[in-house]
């Protein structure tokens, strides 16, 4: 008995096309770490601007320290964007060379 009617081989094996929904892309927004930014100020930084817990942001600025480099958060681009720039003024108006940047994320 023919199990297949109404459908070639062809139809069987290749998956409907599933639209994609458009999703906005993410951002990485990190910390860097230089030799005189003070281990405070950084801790203060993750609890004002990202919202962590003194725990968290303890964890986070010494990924950085040891490391080199250090995650704050994932955002989209207008979030990220002004975090940066948020961060960058707070550290050049106490006259620190904090670097914080943003990376976009390739996958979704
Ligand atoms: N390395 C700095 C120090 O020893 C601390 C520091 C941590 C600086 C994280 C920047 O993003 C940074 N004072």
């Amino acid at each position: 008995m023919d199990m297949n009617i109404g459908q070639t081989d062809t139809e069987a094996v290749v998956a409907p096309a599933k639209p994609k929904a458009a999703m906005a892309p993410r951002y990485r927004v990190i910390l860097l770490n230089d030799d005189f930014t003070p281990m405070d100020f950084v801790v203060d930084v993750l609890q004002q601007f990202f919202f962590m817990d003194y725990v968290a942001a303890v964890e986070v600025m010494l990924e950085v320290h040891h490391k080199g480099v250090g995650v704050c958060g994932i955002f989209t681009r207008d979030v990220a964007e002004t975090k940066v720039a948020l961060v960058s003024d707070y550290a050049q108006q106490h006259e620190y060379p904090l670097l914080c940047k943003m990376e976009k994320l390739d996958t979704q």
